[in-house]
């Protein structure tokens, strides 16, 4: 299997070239499902540990169903199947460019969640015009055992994000056992107290947004992704979702631009316009870095060939 791996800002992905099940030729939708449902031991054996590592996202690359698109790209981390990844989206777009596939400019790629729209500006810098983003339910309160109440917003941005601004907890490099902890704790809590989308979908990430000394700066955030681990990267999807609230607040205007920090520092710029559909259009400008072209061996007699499981 031949993947190259790079980072968004810290953030690991693991674009794959070759090497995976085939998933048919439908709507990426149905090929992500089947992805999750039947072939867990793969993305699980690719992203684990030795051959991944913690917080890395994987990114197979499929034929994509609408001609006009320079891919297809199914998300994953190793405990879920992605609609949507922002850091991966400019990973795979710097990788795409590395690979020869693409120039600089704009391309099309077809998530699960919708097109996104990709501008390469140079050879590590990206933006992502995401699907269209929206907060579905505000100042919600969850009783979190051990931490007690807690309130937040549900947002969608390609994943479902409840959002806790101020952060309960200073978004520092120092407190990450702490935030993981607490933000694992809510998301248990969301799934116990039945809070999630409009049609019941799980909240399988969690923002803790706090300020920021930095001169401008907006803000530092903290994301828990599926797998209890933290997103290295500001989460682009995360950053989308938190976009919507801010729009639905008055609390950015369309076309201003605000700087988004990582718990870890590095950075995001975001803006939006209005969408179609009463929600907004996020954009997010990264940069990604490649790692590492790499060849992963599955070997028959290695006890480890399903990654390391307990
Ligand atoms: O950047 O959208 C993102 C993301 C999701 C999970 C990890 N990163």
């Amino acid at each position: 299997m031949h993947v190259i791996d790079s980072h968004t800002g810290g953030e690991p992905t693991r674009v794959i070239l070759d090497g995976a099940p085939d998933l048919g030729s439908g709507p990426l939708a149905d090929r992500a499902l089947r992805l999750a449902t039947e072939h867990k031991k793969f993305y699980r054996s690719v992203m684990l540990e030795p051959r991944g590592q913690p917080a890395m996202v994987g990114a197979l690359l499929v034929e994509p169903v609408d001609p006009s698109c320079v891919a297809g790209v199914i998300y994953f981390d190793v405990d879920a199947v992605l609609g949507m990844c922002g850091h991966g989206t400019i990973g795979l777009t710097v990788t795409l460019a590395h690979l020869g596939r693409i120039d600089i400019g704009c391309h099309k790629i077809e998530t699960p969640a919708g097109i996104v729209t990709v501008e390469l500006h140079d050879a590590n810098t990206v933006t992502v015009t995401n699907i269209e983003s929206r907060r579905v339910q505000r100042g919600v309160t969850l009783d979190v055992p051990g931490y007690g109440v807690v309130t937040g917003d549900v947002a969608y941005g390609g994943n479902w994000f409840f959002i806790v601004d101020p952060s309960p907890i200073p978004v520092e490099p120092g407190n990450i056992r702490h935030l993981t902890d607490m933000t694992v704790a809510i998301r248990k809590a969301s799934v116990t107290q039945g809070i999630g989308g409009e049609q019941g979908e799980l909240i399988d990430h969690v923002i803790f947004q706090d300020t920021s000394a930095d001169p401008g700066v907006h803000g530092r955030n903290f994301v828990l992704c599926p797998d209890d681990n933290y997103d290295r990267s500001p989460c682009g999807t995360g950053c989308s979702a938190r976009l919507a609230c801010l729009a639905a607040d008055g609390q950015l205007a369309p076309g201003e631009e605000i700087v988004q920090h990582s718990v870890i520092g590095s950075a995001y710029r975001l803006s939006y316009q209005p969408g179609p559909s009463g929600g907004i259009i996020p954009s997010i400008t990264g940069q990604a870095h490649i790692m590492a072209e790499s060849k992963l061996i599955f070997a028959d007699n290695d006890p480890f060939q399903a990654g390391i499981e307990f």
